[in-house]
């Protein structure tokens, strides 16, 4: 084949991201490639909606590139020279086309940023990693800011983030004279009061489909390709970001926490995925939701937004730092020595406690659950049970439309599961009914007592709770943040400390039928 192009651009399924230097002009010498893969679709069991809203925005994103006049081949799951990785694929075009040069994006997940560096390093050609142009912060950045810190705290590095990027301050000083309102942050849906529905598209997505299940690609979940809701470009994308500043900031803080079993994403974006794969940047959302509240400051309180910002400014860039900080320590991570296996019920949403029937119902419905569903629910009841931290992660980075691993991993095994043993949180995220009911209305038609530890109808997580403090407490009785509970759990009549231990016992040894 005569030489027609002399680099090799390789884009993975989450690098979407139009506004890359890369696309400024476009270059006859340059040939990008994206695939479907199955070394891509096989890591885990990929939501089925989550495999075909990659797929489907992969192919709109090379459309688009094309569009604009760049030259790209797109490789689909069943073409019969698809290779099915990234190195044989990309080797097969260096060869067809004689290209002299291969460059790529800085992957964000570490087992393909390995496998890229390897390939690269046996290349016999010259290469060259480019960064990603999406994040706020560089890969290293959050390492370089904790050096010589004790510890790892979220808050200082957000503070640390407000400053630099100069986002809702005044002057130095922090805009409303707090740097976090989460006090204001907790409330319940109260009765009757309905959230705006959240903002649906119409997307086709029957070929992405048709093409996971002729390739027998093992997948979880409900979907309607004919109904795909899902934003699947960067107008749809901005389309939903629009939405949220409308009808969502405005109350997005108050009822952040907020559960209900007849909304599946209350006040929340629904903008993880279109950030994810990079169709959005960070800034386009956090500019957006800024001036949002700048136009409309009688009807948006601060808090409202300050609490948006910091999931985007705060949390988001936080977890991709320990995660390029923490890996590959970080995917064996074990603290406390869990080692159960998950429920089936997991996978099914077969299970009488109700607050874990709706949330991973949902989850299987939408492949979506917002943040206190996903800690509070099924992250609180798989660390209270001691479920194994490599099957609780393979749950989350199958099940939801924006799970990719720097930000699963650092969620679930970090944040959620503590098998981190406090790098990200100072203390584990855990709670009993009493928590789950006064954040939603999941207790009120529950099989189980909310208000009970010992009988035999009672709330399973209020014994296992217990159960769970008592177990690791030579592992956290030390942790200051825990002296109450501990306290509290020493002050319990013996009698009645015993009868806890037991339930929690009935609990763990059937956990299948709970
Ligand atoms: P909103 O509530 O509207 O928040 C806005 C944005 O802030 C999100 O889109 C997200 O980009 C960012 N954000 C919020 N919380 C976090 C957080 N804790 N970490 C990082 N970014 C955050 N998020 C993922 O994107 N992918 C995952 O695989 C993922 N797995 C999680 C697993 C567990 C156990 C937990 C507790 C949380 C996980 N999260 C994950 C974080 C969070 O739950 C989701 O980002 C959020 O629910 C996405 O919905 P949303 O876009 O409506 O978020
Ligand atoms: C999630 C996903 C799936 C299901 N399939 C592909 C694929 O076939 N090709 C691809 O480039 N990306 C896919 N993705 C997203 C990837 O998981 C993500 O792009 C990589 O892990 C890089 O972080
Ligand atoms: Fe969940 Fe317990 Fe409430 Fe039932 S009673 S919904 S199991 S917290």
């Amino acid at each position: 084949m005569k030489q027609k192009y002399n680099t090799l651009r390789l884009l993975l399924g989450d690098q979407l991201n139009l506004q890359h230097s890369w696309f400024r002009k476009s270059d006859p010498g340059v040939l990008y490639v994206m695939m479907e893969v199955a070394t891509e679709t096989d890591y885990v069991w990929h939501h089925i909606q989550k495999a075909c809203a990659f797929f489907a925005a992969m192919e709109n994103f090379a459309s688009t590139l094309q569009d604009e006049g760049h030259d790209i081949r797109y490789i689909k799951l069943d073409d019969p020279d698809n290779e099915q990785s990234f190195p044989d694929n990309c080797n097969t075009l260096i060869q067809k086309y004689s290209i002299t040069r291969f460059e790529y994006q800085l992957p964000d997940e570490y087992r393909v940023d390995e496998v890229l560096k390897t390939y690269c390093s046996k290349l016999k050609i010259s290469s060259q990693v480019y960064d990603t142009e999406h994040f706020y912060t560089t890969r290293d950045e959050l390492a370089n800011f904790f050096t010589g810190k004790k510890g790892f705290l979220m808050e200082s590095f957000y503070r640390e983030m407000r400053k630099k990027h100069q986002l809702l301050m005044a002057g130095d000083q922090p805009l409303g004279g707090k740097w976090n309102f989460d006090e204001d942050n907790r409330s319940k849906l109260p009765k009757n009061h309905q959230p705006y529905p959240p903002l649906l598209f119409d997307n086709n997505v029957t070929p992405q489909y048709e093409r996971l299940i002729a390739a027998k690609v093992r997948t979880i979940g409900e979907i309607q390709p004919t109904h795909f809701y899902w934003p699947l470009n960067r107008a749809q994308a901005f389309e939903l970001l629009n939405y949220f500043c409308k009808y969502c900031l405005p109350l997005f803080g108050t009822f952040q926490d907020a559960m209900h079993t007849q909304e599946w994403s209350v006040y929340h974006s629904r903008l993880s995925f279109a950030m994810n794969t990079k169709m959005l940047s960070p800034k386009e959302v956090v500019d957006a939701a800024v001036l949002t509240w700048q136009q409309n400051q009688k009807d948006i309180a601060l808090n409202q937004l300050e609490g948006f910002i910091r999931q985007i400014i705060g949390w988001r860039e936080y977890m991709r730092g320990i995660y390029w900080l923490k890996m590959p320590e970080f995917e064996s991570m074990n603290y406390l020595d869990h080692q159960r296996k998950l429920p089936g019920w997991y996978w099914t949403g077969k299970t009488k406690m109700n607050c874990l029937k709706h949330s991973i119902g949902q989850s299987l419905n939408h492949a979506y659950a917002h943040h206190i569903q996903r800690l509070m629910i099924t992250g609180n009841f798989a660390l209270l049970a001691g479920i194994n931290p490599d099957e609780v992660d393979f749950w989350y980075l199958g099940i939801y439309i924006d799970a990719i691993q720097w930000v699963e991993i650092t969620n679930t095994r970090g944040m959620s599961q503590f098998a981190d043993g406090g790098i990200i949180g100072s203390k584990p995220y855990t709670g009993s009914a009493n928590y789950i009911h006064k954040q939603s209305n999941y207790c009120e038609k529950c099989v189980y007592n909310r208000n009970t530890k010992t009988e035999a109808d009672s709330c399973p997580f209020n014994s296992l709770y217990w159960d769970f403090h008592d177990r690791h407490r030579e592992k956290l009785q030390h942790n200051h943040r825990l002296s109450m509970v501990y306290r509290l759990w020493d002050k319990m009549p013996a009698t009645e400390r015993e009868a806890v231990l037991l339930r929690a016992n009935f609990c763990l040894e059937n956990l299948e039928t709970l």
